[in-house]
Protein backbone atom coordinates (compact mmCIF):
# COMPACT_ATOMS: atom_id res chain seq x y z
CA UNK A 1 0.00 0.00 0.00
CA UNK A 2 1.29 3.60 -0.87
CA UNK A 3 1.18 6.58 1.02
CA UNK A 4 -1.69 8.11 -1.19
CA UNK A 5 -4.26 9.97 0.18
CA UNK A 6 -7.90 10.21 -1.65
CA UNK A 7 -9.65 13.47 -0.76
CA UNK A 8 -12.72 13.49 -1.61
CA UNK A 9 -14.71 16.53 -2.37
CA UNK A 10 -18.33 17.19 -1.80
CA UNK A 11 -19.05 20.80 -1.42
CA UNK A 12 -15.67 21.80 -0.71
CA UNK A 13 -14.83 22.62 -4.22
CA UNK A 14 -11.07 24.82 -3.77
CA UNK A 15 -7.73 24.15 -2.70
CA UNK A 16 -7.72 27.01 -0.66
CA UNK A 17 -8.47 27.38 2.80
CA UNK A 18 -9.63 23.71 3.04
CA UNK A 19 -9.42 21.85 6.42
CA UNK A 20 -9.25 18.25 5.41
CA UNK A 21 -7.42 18.91 1.99
CA UNK A 22 -5.01 21.00 4.00
CA UNK A 23 -4.32 18.01 6.23
CA UNK A 24 -3.20 15.36 4.22
CA UNK A 25 -1.00 17.48 2.30
CA UNK A 26 0.73 17.58 5.88
CA UNK A 27 0.61 14.07 5.64
CA UNK A 28 2.30 13.47 2.11
CA UNK A 29 2.65 14.93 -1.42
CA UNK A 30 0.56 12.37 -3.18
CA UNK A 31 -2.81 13.45 -2.74
CA UNK A 32 -5.47 13.03 -5.21
CA UNK A 33 -8.88 14.39 -5.17
CA UNK A 34 -12.14 12.65 -6.23
CA UNK A 35 -15.52 14.03 -6.77
CA UNK A 36 -18.43 11.40 -7.66
CA UNK A 37 -21.32 12.72 -9.66
CA UNK A 38 -23.79 11.26 -7.03
CA UNK A 39 -26.93 10.09 -9.28
CA UNK A 40 -29.12 10.33 -6.05
CA UNK A 41 -28.56 13.61 -5.62
CA UNK A 42 -28.46 14.89 -9.81
CA UNK A 43 -32.25 12.29 -10.05
CA UNK A 44 -33.83 14.05 -6.80
CA UNK A 45 -36.60 16.85 -7.61
CA UNK A 46 -34.76 19.01 -5.46
CA UNK A 47 -32.54 20.17 -7.74
CA UNK A 48 -32.09 23.09 -9.99
CA UNK A 49 -30.57 23.23 -13.72
CA UNK A 50 -28.71 26.46 -12.54
CA UNK A 51 -26.88 24.78 -9.75
CA UNK A 52 -25.73 22.22 -11.62
CA UNK A 53 -24.26 24.31 -13.78
CA UNK A 54 -22.92 25.99 -11.13
CA UNK A 55 -21.22 22.75 -9.90
CA UNK A 56 -19.56 21.55 -13.34
CA UNK A 57 -18.33 25.14 -13.80
CA UNK A 58 -16.68 24.99 -10.06
CA UNK A 59 -15.42 21.27 -10.96
CA UNK A 60 -13.57 22.63 -14.30
CA UNK A 61 -11.63 25.18 -12.21
CA UNK A 62 -11.02 23.00 -9.71
CA UNK A 63 -9.57 20.57 -11.87
CA UNK A 64 -7.34 23.19 -12.65
CA UNK A 65 -6.63 24.27 -9.32
CA UNK A 66 -5.32 20.85 -8.77
CA UNK A 67 -3.41 20.52 -11.77
CA UNK A 68 -1.80 24.12 -10.93
CA UNK A 69 -0.73 22.28 -7.53
CA UNK A 70 1.21 19.26 -9.26
CA UNK A 71 -1.91 16.74 -8.69
CA UNK A 72 -5.22 16.62 -10.26
CA UNK A 73 -9.49 15.97 -9.93
CA UNK A 74 -10.59 12.53 -10.47
CA UNK A 75 -14.39 12.49 -11.25
CA UNK A 76 -16.35 9.21 -11.00
CA UNK A 77 -20.32 8.84 -11.80
CA UNK A 78 -23.02 7.27 -9.79
CA UNK A 79 -23.14 5.84 -6.08
CA UNK A 80 -20.10 7.32 -4.04
CA UNK A 81 -20.15 4.33 -1.54
CA UNK A 82 -19.76 1.72 -4.19
CA UNK A 83 -17.40 3.22 -6.70
CA UNK A 84 -14.96 4.79 -3.97
CA UNK A 85 -14.25 1.82 -1.81
CA UNK A 86 -13.44 -0.23 -5.07
CA UNK A 87 -11.70 2.33 -6.94
CA UNK A 88 -9.57 3.28 -3.23
CA UNK A 89 -8.36 -0.65 -2.77
CA UNK A 90 -7.94 -1.35 -6.47
CA UNK A 91 -5.20 2.20 -6.54
CA UNK A 92 -3.59 1.05 -3.34
CA UNK A 93 -4.51 4.06 -1.38
CA UNK A 94 -3.66 4.28 2.44
CA UNK A 95 -6.42 6.80 3.56
CA UNK A 96 -9.37 8.65 2.22
CA UNK A 97 -10.23 12.19 3.56
CA UNK A 98 -13.34 14.09 3.44
CA UNK A 99 -14.90 16.76 5.61
CA UNK A 100 -18.16 16.78 7.00
CA UNK A 101 -21.48 17.90 5.77
CA UNK A 102 -24.86 18.22 8.52
CA UNK A 103 -27.32 16.97 6.40
CA UNK A 104 -28.94 13.91 6.90
CA UNK A 105 -28.22 12.40 3.27
CA UNK A 106 -24.36 13.61 3.97
CA UNK A 107 -24.51 11.53 7.57
CA UNK A 108 -25.77 8.33 5.97
CA UNK A 109 -23.64 8.37 2.88
CA UNK A 110 -20.65 9.30 5.25
CA UNK A 111 -21.20 6.62 7.61
CA UNK A 112 -22.17 4.12 4.85
CA UNK A 113 -18.91 5.10 3.17
CA UNK A 114 -16.37 4.98 6.32
CA UNK A 115 -17.79 1.13 6.84
CA UNK A 116 -17.61 0.26 3.52
CA UNK A 117 -13.80 1.53 3.38
CA UNK A 118 -12.82 0.24 7.17
CA UNK A 119 -13.92 -3.49 6.24
CA UNK A 120 -11.18 -3.33 3.27
CA UNK A 121 -8.45 -1.90 5.33
CA UNK A 122 -8.43 2.00 3.91
CA UNK A 123 -8.49 4.17 6.85
CA UNK A 124 -10.76 7.33 6.92
CA UNK A 125 -10.16 10.75 8.15
CA UNK A 126 -13.16 13.15 8.48
CA UNK A 127 -13.19 16.97 9.61
CA UNK A 128 -14.98 20.09 9.98
CA UNK A 129 -14.68 22.26 7.67
CA UNK A 130 -17.64 24.53 5.99
CA UNK A 131 -18.71 26.07 9.45
CA UNK A 132 -16.79 28.71 11.03
CA UNK A 133 -17.93 26.55 14.58
CA UNK A 134 -18.85 22.64 14.46
CA UNK A 135 -22.38 22.09 15.54
CA UNK A 136 -21.24 20.38 18.96
CA UNK A 137 -18.87 23.55 19.91
CA UNK A 138 -22.12 25.79 20.12
CA UNK A 139 -23.86 24.87 23.16
CA UNK A 140 -26.10 26.60 25.46
CA UNK A 141 -23.86 27.10 28.84
CA UNK A 142 -26.73 26.61 30.93
CA UNK A 143 -28.08 23.09 29.81
CA UNK A 144 -24.99 21.91 27.53
CA UNK A 145 -27.77 21.89 25.07
CA UNK A 146 -27.50 22.93 21.24
CA UNK A 147 -29.55 26.00 20.74
CA UNK A 148 -32.86 26.46 19.29
CA UNK A 149 -32.95 30.00 19.06
CA UNK A 150 -30.95 32.20 16.86
CA UNK A 151 -30.10 35.50 19.72
CA UNK A 152 -28.51 33.35 22.42
CA UNK A 153 -26.40 31.50 19.71
CA UNK A 154 -25.08 34.35 17.79
CA UNK A 155 -24.09 35.90 21.09
CA UNK A 156 -21.89 32.41 22.26
CA UNK A 157 -20.73 32.40 18.54
CA UNK A 158 -19.30 35.60 18.14
CA UNK A 159 -17.60 35.23 21.38
CA UNK A 160 -15.82 32.20 20.38
CA UNK A 161 -11.52 32.40 19.13
CA UNK A 162 -11.99 31.64 15.28
CA UNK A 163 -9.12 29.38 13.30
CA UNK A 164 -7.15 31.45 10.11
CA UNK A 165 -7.42 29.78 7.34
CA UNK A 166 -5.70 26.80 6.12
CA UNK A 167 -2.74 26.93 3.70
CA UNK A 168 -3.64 26.66 0.02
CA UNK A 169 -2.86 22.67 -1.24
CA UNK A 170 0.90 23.27 -3.47
CA UNK A 171 3.32 20.82 -3.79
CA UNK A 172 1.34 17.90 -4.40
CA UNK A 173 1.60 14.69 -6.92
CA UNK A 174 -0.52 13.47 -9.11
CA UNK A 175 -1.16 9.52 -10.20
CA UNK A 176 1.41 7.89 -11.94
CA UNK A 177 0.71 5.87 -15.52
CA UNK A 178 0.03 2.74 -14.03
CA UNK A 179 -2.52 4.24 -11.26
CA UNK A 180 -3.92 6.19 -14.42
CA UNK A 181 -4.71 2.85 -15.99
CA UNK A 182 -6.37 1.89 -12.57
CA UNK A 183 -8.43 4.93 -12.54
CA UNK A 184 -9.79 4.73 -16.30
CA UNK A 185 -11.22 1.07 -15.74
CA UNK A 186 -12.86 1.83 -12.45
CA UNK A 187 -14.60 4.49 -14.60
CA UNK A 188 -12.74 7.90 -13.90
CA UNK A 189 -14.19 9.95 -16.87
CA UNK A 190 -13.86 13.32 -18.13
CA UNK A 191 -16.67 16.05 -16.53
CA UNK A 192 -19.57 15.68 -18.52
CA UNK A 193 -21.66 18.99 -20.33
CA UNK A 194 -24.86 19.81 -18.61
CA UNK A 195 -26.57 18.63 -21.16
CA UNK A 196 -24.89 14.96 -20.94
CA UNK A 197 -26.36 15.16 -17.74
CA UNK A 198 -29.83 15.98 -18.65
CA UNK A 199 -29.59 19.75 -17.45
CA UNK A 200 -30.27 23.14 -19.40
CA UNK A 201 -29.60 26.43 -18.48
CA UNK A 202 -28.16 28.85 -20.75
CA UNK A 203 -28.31 32.22 -18.64
CA UNK A 204 -25.60 33.59 -16.86
CA UNK A 205 -24.44 32.80 -13.41
CA UNK A 206 -24.96 35.72 -10.86
CA UNK A 207 -21.52 34.20 -9.58
CA UNK A 208 -19.41 32.69 -12.05
CA UNK A 209 -18.13 29.58 -11.06
CA UNK A 210 -14.46 27.86 -9.27
CA UNK A 211 -12.78 29.33 -6.07
CA UNK A 212 -10.88 32.83 -8.27
CA UNK A 213 -13.95 34.04 -8.93
CA UNK A 214 -15.03 33.71 -5.52
CA UNK A 215 -12.09 34.99 -4.22
CA UNK A 216 -12.71 38.11 -6.27
CA UNK A 217 -16.33 38.78 -5.38
CA UNK A 218 -15.23 38.73 -1.62
CA UNK A 219 -12.48 41.09 -2.16
CA UNK A 220 -14.88 43.44 -4.29
CA UNK A 221 -17.37 43.34 -1.84
CA UNK A 222 -15.12 43.64 1.44
CA UNK A 223 -13.36 46.89 -0.64
CA UNK A 224 -16.49 48.30 -2.13
CA UNK A 225 -19.84 47.29 -0.33
CA UNK A 226 -19.24 45.86 3.23
CA UNK A 227 -19.31 49.22 5.09
CA UNK A 228 -22.78 49.95 3.70
CA UNK A 229 -24.52 46.80 4.11
CA UNK A 230 -26.83 47.34 6.93
CA UNK A 231 -28.63 49.36 4.72
CA UNK A 232 -28.01 48.64 1.65
CA UNK A 233 -28.89 45.24 2.03
CA UNK A 234 -32.70 45.64 2.29
CA UNK A 235 -33.02 47.11 -1.47
CA UNK A 236 -33.53 44.66 -4.19
CA UNK A 237 -32.98 47.16 -7.12
CA UNK A 238 -29.27 47.56 -5.46
CA UNK A 239 -26.32 45.44 -5.88
CA UNK A 240 -25.93 45.97 -1.91
CA UNK A 241 -25.53 41.87 -0.71
CA UNK A 242 -22.05 39.73 -1.86
CA UNK A 243 -23.96 37.35 -4.24
CA UNK A 244 -21.36 34.82 -2.22
CA UNK A 245 -23.89 32.28 -1.61
CA UNK A 246 -23.26 29.58 -4.79
CA UNK A 247 -19.73 29.82 -3.26
CA UNK A 248 -20.67 29.69 0.36
CA UNK A 249 -23.12 26.29 -0.71
CA UNK A 250 -20.44 24.45 -2.37
CA UNK A 251 -17.29 25.98 -0.68
CA UNK A 252 -15.50 27.29 -3.86
CA UNK A 253 -14.68 29.87 -1.12
CA UNK A 254 -13.53 28.91 2.50
CA UNK A 255 -15.31 30.56 5.55
CA UNK A 256 -12.71 30.87 7.24
CA UNK A 257 -10.76 33.27 4.36
CA UNK A 258 -14.39 35.04 4.52
CA UNK A 259 -14.16 35.70 8.40
CA UNK A 260 -10.37 37.12 8.15
CA UNK A 261 -11.43 39.31 5.45
CA UNK A 262 -14.16 40.58 7.89
CA UNK A 263 -12.07 41.48 10.46
CA UNK A 264 -9.85 43.01 8.06
CA UNK A 265 -12.30 45.27 7.22
CA UNK A 266 -13.89 45.64 10.63
CA UNK A 267 -10.29 47.17 11.37
CA UNK A 268 -10.76 49.58 8.51
CA UNK A 269 -13.94 50.80 9.37
CA UNK A 270 -13.57 54.70 9.94
CA UNK A 271 -17.03 55.20 11.13
CA UNK A 272 -19.55 53.73 13.60
CA UNK A 273 -22.02 53.15 10.77
CA UNK A 274 -19.52 51.06 8.86
CA UNK A 275 -18.47 48.79 11.64
CA UNK A 276 -22.56 48.02 11.97
CA UNK A 277 -22.27 47.54 7.64
CA UNK A 278 -19.39 44.36 8.71
CA UNK A 279 -20.67 43.34 11.85
CA UNK A 280 -23.88 42.94 10.14
CA UNK A 281 -22.34 41.02 7.20
CA UNK A 282 -21.19 38.76 10.15
CA UNK A 283 -24.76 38.27 11.49
CA UNK A 284 -25.96 36.75 8.47
CA UNK A 285 -22.72 33.86 8.50
CA UNK A 286 -24.00 33.03 11.45
CA UNK A 287 -27.57 32.46 10.84
CA UNK A 288 -26.17 30.21 8.11
CA UNK A 289 -24.14 28.56 10.79
CA UNK A 290 -27.34 28.42 12.95
CA UNK A 291 -29.36 26.99 10.76
CA UNK A 292 -26.72 24.48 9.48
CA UNK A 293 -26.37 23.60 13.43
CA UNK A 294 -29.69 23.26 13.89
CA UNK A 295 -30.39 20.24 10.93
CA UNK A 296 -27.82 18.80 12.44
CA UNK A 297 -29.10 18.06 15.33
CA UNK A 298 -32.87 18.04 14.37
CA UNK A 299 -32.58 16.29 11.04
CA UNK A 300 -37.00 15.78 11.16
CA UNK A 301 -36.79 19.00 10.59
CA UNK A 302 -36.40 18.08 6.87
CA UNK A 303 -39.06 16.66 6.94
CA UNK A 304 -41.47 18.64 8.29
CA UNK A 305 -42.75 21.41 10.70
CA UNK A 306 -41.32 21.79 14.09
CA UNK A 307 -43.72 23.51 15.30
CA UNK A 308 -47.21 21.42 16.54
CA UNK A 309 -49.58 24.20 15.71
CA UNK A 310 -48.47 23.62 11.76
CA UNK A 311 -48.06 19.79 11.94
CA UNK A 312 -51.73 19.23 11.03
CA UNK A 313 -52.12 22.73 9.47
CA UNK A 314 -55.27 23.29 6.98
CA UNK A 315 -53.36 24.58 3.90
CA UNK A 316 -55.41 25.26 0.86
CA UNK A 317 -54.90 22.62 -2.10
CA UNK A 318 -55.05 24.88 -5.09
CA UNK A 319 -52.36 24.28 -7.94
CA UNK A 320 -54.39 27.18 -9.47
CA UNK A 321 -52.64 29.66 -6.98
CA UNK A 322 -49.49 27.69 -6.57
CA UNK A 323 -48.65 28.04 -10.10
CA UNK A 324 -49.63 31.54 -10.73
CA UNK A 325 -46.89 32.25 -7.45
CA UNK A 326 -44.16 29.80 -9.02
CA UNK A 327 -44.91 32.00 -12.56
CA UNK A 328 -45.11 35.46 -10.76
CA UNK A 329 -48.42 35.92 -12.33
CA UNK A 330 -50.12 37.04 -8.66
CA UNK A 331 -51.15 40.34 -9.30
CA UNK A 332 -48.74 41.64 -6.66
CA UNK A 333 -46.29 43.59 -8.53
CA UNK A 334 -43.31 42.80 -6.02
CA UNK A 335 -43.73 39.63 -5.59
CA UNK A 336 -44.60 38.70 -9.17
CA UNK A 337 -40.74 40.66 -9.70
CA UNK A 338 -39.04 38.95 -7.18
CA UNK A 339 -40.64 35.07 -8.40
CA UNK A 340 -38.98 36.19 -12.15
CA UNK A 341 -35.90 37.18 -11.03
CA UNK A 342 -35.92 34.11 -9.52
CA UNK A 343 -36.82 32.06 -12.83
CA UNK A 344 -34.85 33.91 -15.30
CA UNK A 345 -31.44 34.12 -12.84
CA UNK A 346 -31.74 31.59 -10.20
CA UNK A 347 -31.26 33.63 -7.50
CA UNK A 348 -33.48 36.02 -5.30
CA UNK A 349 -32.63 38.88 -3.22
CA UNK A 350 -32.95 37.67 0.56
CA UNK A 351 -35.95 40.72 1.48
CA UNK A 352 -37.74 39.28 -1.43
CA UNK A 353 -37.43 35.46 -0.58
CA UNK A 354 -39.26 36.99 2.71
CA UNK A 355 -41.47 38.21 0.82
CA UNK A 356 -42.88 35.63 -1.16
CA UNK A 357 -42.47 33.63 1.36
CA UNK A 358 -44.81 35.23 3.44
CA UNK A 359 -46.93 35.38 0.49
CA UNK A 360 -47.20 31.73 -0.03
CA UNK A 361 -47.97 30.57 3.43
CA UNK A 362 -49.83 33.78 4.29
CA UNK A 363 -51.78 34.86 1.55
CA UNK A 364 -52.05 32.19 -0.26
CA UNK A 365 -52.02 29.78 2.43
CA UNK A 366 -50.39 26.82 0.70
CA UNK A 367 -48.34 24.64 2.56
CA UNK A 368 -44.45 26.04 2.44
CA UNK A 369 -42.97 23.39 1.77
CA UNK A 370 -44.19 23.71 -1.82
CA UNK A 371 -42.21 26.61 -1.76
CA UNK A 372 -39.33 24.97 -0.15
CA UNK A 373 -39.21 22.27 -3.18
CA UNK A 374 -39.69 25.29 -5.60
CA UNK A 375 -36.72 27.01 -4.22
CA UNK A 376 -34.51 24.12 -4.54
CA UNK A 377 -35.64 23.65 -8.38
CA UNK A 378 -34.43 27.20 -8.90
CA UNK A 379 -31.79 28.55 -6.63
CA UNK A 380 -28.36 28.47 -7.37
CA UNK A 381 -27.55 28.44 -4.57
CA UNK A 382 -30.13 25.85 -3.02
CA UNK A 383 -29.31 24.78 0.22
CA UNK A 384 -31.34 22.32 2.53
CA UNK A 385 -30.54 23.90 5.99
CA UNK A 386 -30.53 27.57 4.99
CA UNK A 387 -33.77 27.29 2.74
CA UNK A 388 -35.58 25.16 5.35
CA UNK A 389 -34.43 27.65 7.89
CA UNK A 390 -36.00 30.63 5.70
CA UNK A 391 -39.09 28.48 5.13
CA UNK A 392 -39.86 27.83 8.71
CA UNK A 393 -38.99 31.21 9.80
CA UNK A 394 -41.59 33.05 6.97
CA UNK A 395 -43.93 30.65 7.74
CA UNK A 396 -43.82 31.15 11.63
CA UNK A 397 -43.76 26.77 11.63
CA UNK A 398 -39.73 26.63 12.95
CA UNK A 399 -37.71 27.58 15.71
CA UNK A 400 -38.23 31.38 15.81
CA UNK A 401 -39.92 32.63 18.88
CA UNK A 402 -42.33 35.17 17.34
CA UNK A 403 -45.60 33.34 17.07
CA UNK A 404 -46.80 34.92 13.86
CA UNK A 405 -44.95 36.98 11.14
CA UNK A 406 -46.99 38.36 8.66
CA UNK A 407 -45.52 40.55 5.31
CA UNK A 408 -48.19 43.08 4.07
CA UNK A 409 -46.50 42.69 0.56
CA UNK A 410 -48.03 46.29 -0.31
CA UNK A 411 -46.42 47.98 2.67
CA UNK A 412 -42.94 45.76 1.73
CA UNK A 413 -42.74 47.16 -1.78
CA UNK A 414 -42.90 50.93 -0.12
CA UNK A 415 -40.39 50.15 2.13
CA UNK A 416 -38.01 48.31 -0.21
CA UNK A 417 -38.53 49.47 -3.32
CA UNK A 418 -39.66 52.96 -3.05
CA UNK A 419 -39.28 53.85 -6.61
CA UNK A 420 -40.30 50.48 -8.32
CA UNK A 421 -37.16 50.33 -9.85
CA UNK A 422 -37.34 46.58 -9.19
CA UNK A 423 -40.74 45.79 -10.03
CA UNK A 424 -40.14 47.88 -13.41
CA UNK A 425 -36.74 45.33 -13.83
CA UNK A 426 -38.40 41.90 -13.18
CA UNK A 427 -42.05 42.84 -14.89
CA UNK A 428 -41.38 44.85 -17.92
CA UNK A 429 -44.81 45.33 -18.83
CA UNK A 430 -45.22 47.20 -15.68
CA UNK A 431 -42.32 49.39 -16.54
CA UNK A 432 -44.68 52.36 -17.80
CA UNK A 433 -46.85 52.44 -15.07
CA UNK A 434 -46.57 55.53 -12.15
CA UNK A 435 -44.55 54.30 -9.41
CA UNK A 436 -47.62 55.19 -6.79
CA UNK A 437 -50.05 52.32 -8.59
CA UNK A 438 -47.69 49.70 -8.58
CA UNK A 439 -46.74 50.07 -4.71
CA UNK A 440 -50.11 50.56 -4.01
CA UNK A 441 -52.11 48.21 -6.12
CA UNK A 442 -54.52 50.68 -7.09
CA UNK A 443 -53.69 49.47 -11.40
CA UNK A 444 -57.45 50.28 -12.65
CA UNK A 445 -59.05 46.85 -14.84
CA UNK A 446 -58.40 49.03 -17.83
CA UNK A 447 -54.76 49.46 -17.28
CA UNK A 448 -54.33 46.16 -16.31
CA UNK A 449 -55.81 44.76 -19.79
CA UNK A 450 -53.96 46.77 -21.57
CA UNK A 451 -50.86 46.16 -20.28
CA UNK A 452 -51.65 42.25 -20.11
CA UNK A 453 -51.00 42.57 -16.60
CA UNK A 454 -53.53 40.21 -14.07
CA UNK A 455 -55.75 41.50 -11.40
CA UNK A 456 -54.31 40.64 -7.62
CA UNK A 457 -55.61 36.73 -7.10
CA UNK A 458 -56.49 37.37 -3.55
CA UNK A 459 -57.15 40.11 -0.86
CA UNK A 460 -54.33 40.71 1.20
CA UNK A 461 -56.22 41.36 4.35
CA UNK A 462 -59.50 38.99 3.77
CA UNK A 463 -56.38 36.30 3.35
CA UNK A 464 -54.71 37.37 6.65
CA UNK A 465 -57.81 37.22 8.96
CA UNK A 466 -58.18 33.65 7.50
CA UNK A 467 -54.90 33.05 7.90
CA UNK A 468 -54.99 34.33 11.50
CA UNK A 469 -58.17 32.46 12.26
CA UNK A 470 -57.07 28.99 11.01
CA UNK A 471 -54.51 29.13 12.85
CA UNK A 472 -55.84 30.09 16.38
CA UNK A 473 -58.15 26.82 16.16
CA UNK A 474 -54.98 24.57 15.47
CA UNK A 475 -53.39 26.18 18.62
CA UNK A 476 -56.58 25.24 20.28
CA UNK A 477 -56.52 22.00 18.95
CA UNK A 478 -53.72 21.18 20.31
CA UNK A 479 -53.66 23.01 23.23
P1 LIG B 1 -25.38 38.17 1.76
O1 LIG B 1 -26.39 39.12 2.27
O2 LIG B 1 -24.16 38.73 1.16
O3 LIG B 1 -24.98 37.21 2.99
C1 LIG B 1 -23.75 36.51 3.04
C2 LIG B 1 -24.00 35.05 3.22
O4 LIG B 1 -24.58 34.77 4.48
C3 LIG B 1 -24.92 34.42 2.20
O5 LIG B 1 -24.24 34.14 1.00
C4 LIG B 1 -25.40 33.19 2.93
O6 LIG B 1 -24.46 32.14 2.87
C5 LIG B 1 -25.46 33.67 4.36
N1 LIG B 1 -26.82 34.11 4.69
C6 LIG B 1 -27.33 35.35 4.53
N2 LIG B 1 -28.60 35.40 4.99
C7 LIG B 1 -28.88 34.17 5.43
C8 LIG B 1 -30.02 33.59 6.03
N3 LIG B 1 -31.14 34.29 6.28
N4 LIG B 1 -29.99 32.28 6.33
C9 LIG B 1 -28.88 31.54 6.11
N5 LIG B 1 -27.76 32.05 5.55
C10 LIG B 1 -27.76 33.34 5.23
N6 LIG B 1 -29.71 30.99 1.48
C11 LIG B 1 -29.00 30.05 0.86
O7 LIG B 1 -27.77 30.11 0.84
N7 LIG B 1 -29.63 29.00 0.25
C12 LIG B 1 -30.99 28.87 0.24
O8 LIG B 1 -31.52 27.90 -0.30
C13 LIG B 1 -31.75 29.88 0.87
N8 LIG B 1 -33.11 29.84 0.86
C14 LIG B 1 -33.82 30.81 1.50
C15 LIG B 1 -35.22 30.71 1.53
C16 LIG B 1 -35.97 31.68 2.18
C17 LIG B 1 -37.48 31.56 2.21
C18 LIG B 1 -35.32 32.76 2.81
C19 LIG B 1 -36.12 33.82 3.51
C20 LIG B 1 -33.94 32.86 2.80
C21 LIG B 1 -33.18 31.88 2.15
N9 LIG B 1 -31.77 31.95 2.11
C22 LIG B 1 -31.05 30.96 1.50
C23 LIG B 1 -31.04 33.00 2.86
C24 LIG B 1 -30.68 34.28 2.06
O9 LIG B 1 -31.80 34.73 1.38
C25 LIG B 1 -29.54 34.04 1.06
O10 LIG B 1 -28.44 33.42 1.72
C26 LIG B 1 -29.04 35.37 0.49
O11 LIG B 1 -30.09 36.04 -0.16
C27 LIG B 1 -27.91 35.10 -0.50
O12 LIG B 1 -27.47 36.28 -1.07
P2 LIG B 1 -26.04 36.87 -0.76
O13 LIG B 1 -25.01 35.83 -0.95
O14 LIG B 1 -25.90 38.12 -1.52
O15 LIG B 1 -26.15 37.16 0.80
N1 LIG C 1 -22.25 16.29 -4.04
C1 LIG C 1 -21.69 15.19 -4.54
O1 LIG C 1 -20.86 14.57 -3.83
N2 LIG C 1 -21.97 14.75 -5.79
C2 LIG C 1 -22.87 15.38 -6.58
O2 LIG C 1 -23.11 14.95 -7.72
C3 LIG C 1 -23.50 16.55 -6.08
C4 LIG C 1 -24.43 17.26 -6.82
C5 LIG C 1 -25.08 18.34 -6.25
C6 LIG C 1 -26.07 19.02 -6.97
C7 LIG C 1 -26.77 20.05 -6.37
C8 LIG C 1 -26.46 20.42 -5.07
O3 LIG C 1 -27.15 21.39 -4.49
C9 LIG C 1 -25.46 19.81 -4.36
C10 LIG C 1 -24.74 18.76 -4.94
N3 LIG C 1 -23.74 18.11 -4.25
C11 LIG C 1 -23.15 16.98 -4.78
C12 LIG C 1 -23.27 18.61 -2.93
C13 LIG C 1 -24.14 18.11 -1.79
O4 LIG C 1 -24.68 19.26 -1.19
C14 LIG C 1 -23.32 17.32 -0.76
O5 LIG C 1 -22.85 16.13 -1.32
C15 LIG C 1 -24.12 17.03 0.50
O6 LIG C 1 -23.22 16.50 1.46
C16 LIG C 1 -25.29 16.09 0.29
O7 LIG C 1 -26.02 15.95 1.51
Amino acid sequence: MSDLILFWHRRDLRIADNAGLSMARDRTRNVVGLFCLDAKILNSDDIADVRVDYLLGSLKALRDRYQAAGSELLIFQDNPTEIIPRFAKAIGASHVFWNWDVEPYAQARDNAMIKALREIGIEVETFWDQLLHTPTDIVSKAKNEPYTVYGPFWKNWISKDKKSPYPTLEGAIGLTSDQQTIAQTHGARPIPSLKELGFVWSGEQVLEPGEIAAQERLDEFATKQIEAYDDDRNYPSQPGTSTLSPALKFGTIGIRNIWKTTLEAMKVCQSDEAKIGVRTWQQELAWREFYQQVMYHFPSLADGPYRDQFKQFPWNDDDRTFEAWCEGRTGYPIVDAAMRQLNETGWMHNRCRMIVASFLTKDLILDWRLGEKYFMQRLVDGDLSANNGGWQWSASSGMDPKPLRIFNPWTQAQKFDKSADYIRQWVPELAKVETKLLLTGELEKSLRDRLGYVKPIVDHAVQQRQFKERYAAQKAAIA
